[in-house]
């Protein structure tokens, strides 16, 4: 059976180590790097539909990672910070009744913070970020479940992002019907998109399926439907040539 772990926000890893000081100026000269010798940091981000099992996945990659010495943070959309977090509480709250076109800017506007607050600087120091969705959701949930249209979502999401694009994106792929019966297994109540019909879900797979065709370098397609040891393994194996 799966087992999921609800991520309490904020999910953060490791920040990255400040500069330091040092007395004596050899050390001095050797650290912080200057910044066209800092390594790029890599954007790795997970996708799927609820149920999919991402946040486990998440969390395992991001233990595996760290117990290789890979500097390596762990955030999650809607959230991440202060301000995205709020915007969280907002947009799943089922007392709402959310226009899409409302939904898709909230949701941007909390990616647009996450970038300019937490997303930007790690990378920028190094750190490699996993992140529990990013656009790509929009473009399925929004774009697609929504009908609001994928190349509308995206233009929105260019504008929040200031173009920002991940390195490697991971699908775990479900059937919808899979996902729910997870869903339905879980003992919190829905929030305001589960609450969704089964074509809502349909579409939104079928719209994560178009952009894993669309784009094969970047995506990488895991079959959900398997323990998360294997699921966890296949993810370790879809990012080696990113370490
Ligand atoms: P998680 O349950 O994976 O944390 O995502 C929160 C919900 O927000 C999820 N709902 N369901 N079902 C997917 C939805 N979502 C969007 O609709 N668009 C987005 O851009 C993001 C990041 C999430």
């Amino acid at each position: 059976m799966l087992t999921t772990t609800p991520l309490t926000p904020p999910i953060v890893g490791d920040p990255p180590a400040p500069p330091s000081f040092h007395p004596n100026p050899r050390e001095a000269r050797a650290e912080p790097l200057p910044s066209h010798l800092v390594p790029d940091g890599r954007l790795i981000t997970i996708e799927g539909l609820d149920g999919a099992g991402k946040s486990t996945l998440a969390l395992g990659l991001h233990s595996a990672l760290g117990e290789r010495g890979v500097r390596v943070e762990l955030l999650r959309e809607p959230g991440g910070v202060a301000l995205s977090e709020r915007i969280r509480e907002l947009v799943m709250d089922p007392a709402f009744v959310v226009d899409p076109r409302a939904e898709a800017l909230l949701y941007a506007a909390a990616r647009a913070q996450l970038v300019r607050e937490r997303l930007r600087p790690s990378l920028d120091a190094g750190v490699l970020v996993l992140l529990d969705r990013f656009v790509d959701s929009s473009l399925a949930y929004q774009g697609g479940g929504r009908e609001l249209g994928v190349e509308s979502v995206r233009a929105v999401n260019l504008f929040a992002t200031d173009s920002l694009a991940p390195d490697r994106t991971l699908l775990l792929r479900i059937a919808p019907a899979d996902g729910r019966a997870r869903q339905d297994m879980r003992a919190s109540a829905s929030d305001r998109l589960e609450r969704e019909d089964d074509p809502f879900f349909e579409r939104i797979a079928a719209a994560y399926d178009e952009l894993a065709r669309a784009e094969p370098e970047r995506f990488r397609v895991i079959d959900a439907d398997q323990p998360p040891t294997r699921v966890l393994a296949d993810a370790l194996f879809a990012i080696e040539d990113l370490l």
